[in-house]
Parts: structure tokens; sequence; C-alpha cells
């Protein structure tokens, strides 16, 4: 399941499927402040790159709330991770522009390397609690709006894990686009 929009000269798309299978240059996780492999996204993405992942992220140290970091994607079919660490959610005004903050700095730390495509996951919605209507609507205006200022991205792929979450992201992508 798929839907593709035209931003500017990039391509937005949203599917319905697993992270690490992605083919993008980049795929981003959901991360912890310690970049360790955990559960959710993380731990897959681990799992899929093998343990000289967990060897590069030792040595990269504490990861700040919205801060981004980058990897290599060793087995992985993306040649980079690019881990950033969402807010925990707790109705703090804080909260949205902590969410914001993490998909636009993971889109810099693309640009700086040259990247032309990546794929996000739903940063935060998961262990850390953040509702999915709430963070759709702020995750896609965060990169539509970071698109608009970057003409260089070719693909922004955001990557749903369950058909509730695809069509809570599909009918905020499509009242986006209908304003
Ligand atoms: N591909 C795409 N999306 C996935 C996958 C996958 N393979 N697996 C889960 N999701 P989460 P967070 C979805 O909890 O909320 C970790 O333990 C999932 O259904 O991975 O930012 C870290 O180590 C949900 O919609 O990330 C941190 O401690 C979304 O990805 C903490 O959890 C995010 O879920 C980060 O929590």
């Amino acid at each position: 399941m798929g839907t593709q929009y035209k931003v500017s000269n990039s391509v937005l798309e949203l599917v319905l499927g697993d992270i690490i299978l992605q083919e993008t240059d980049a795929i981003v996780n959901a991360a912890n402040s310690q970049l360790a492999p955990g559960g959710g996204v993380s731990g897959a993405i681990h799992r899929g790159a093998g343990p000289q992942l967990w060897d590069e992220c030792k040595a990269l140290g504490v990861c700040s709330t919205s801060e981004a970091k980058i990897t290599k994607g060793y087995n992985l079919f993306a040649d980079y991770v690019i881990h950033t660490v969402g807010p925990v959610y707790a109705g703090r005004v804080s909260d949205p522009e902590n969410l914001k903050n993490s998909y636009q700095n993971s889109l810099d730390l693309a640009s700086k390397k040259n990247l032309k495509s990546i794929s996000f996951p739903s940063i935060s919605t998961g262990v850390f609690g953040y509702p999915v209507k709430e963070a759709s609507y702020i995750a896609l205006k965060a990169i539509i709006d970071w698109i608009k200022q970057h003409p260089g991205i070719e693909l922004v792929r955001m990557v749903l894990h369950s058909e509730e979450d695809y069509s809570m992201y599909k009918s905020a992508l499509d009242n986006m686009m209908s304003d």
C-alpha cells in the first residue's frame, strides 16, 4: 500500500511496511538517548544491521531529545542510519517542537551528506506514547516545510507499520494538501 505526493521538486511518499526493508539512502531510527538496540523500530534496525551498528553507536555517546546522529547501515539495504530521539509524550508545550525538530534535524543531516532519499518511521508514537493523529500532522508539516526550503532531496518516505497508522497519516496528508 502506498501513496505519492509531489512537494516542490520532491516526492513525499506514505507506505505501509517495515523500515528495515527500505532501499532509500538512509533510514531513520526512532532511538533512545543511548542509541542502544531497545525494542520497536530501534530493535528491528539493530537486528537488521548486525552488531557493528551497536559498536558504532556506543562510540557516539549520548543523543539528546531531537538531536540526530548518523552511522553506516551495515547489513541493511540503506547505506546510512540516522538516529534521532523523539520526545517522550507528556502533553508539554515543548513536545510538538521537539518532535518537529527530530524530523528536521534528521533531514538536515541527510542533506549535509548529500543523500537523495530517506525513510522515516512514525517517531515517538510507540513506546514514547505520542498520540498518532497529533504526531502525523506535526511530522508531515515538518517534512513539507523542510522540503520547500531544500530542493536537493528527491524522496522522503514515511513508513507506517499498521494499517491504522497508515490511514491516519494518509488522511492528515490529504487534509493538508487540500488546504
Ligand atoms: N518498521 C516501521 N515502523 C515500525 C517498525 C518497523 N519495523 N517497528 C515498529 N514500528 P517505537 P518511539 C512503529 O516504539 O515511540 C525503543 O525501544 C511502531 O508501531 O519504535 O519513538 C527505543 O529504543 C510505532 O508506530 O519508537 C526507544 O527507547 C513507531 O514505529 C523508544 O522505543 C515508533 O515506535 C522510542 O520510542
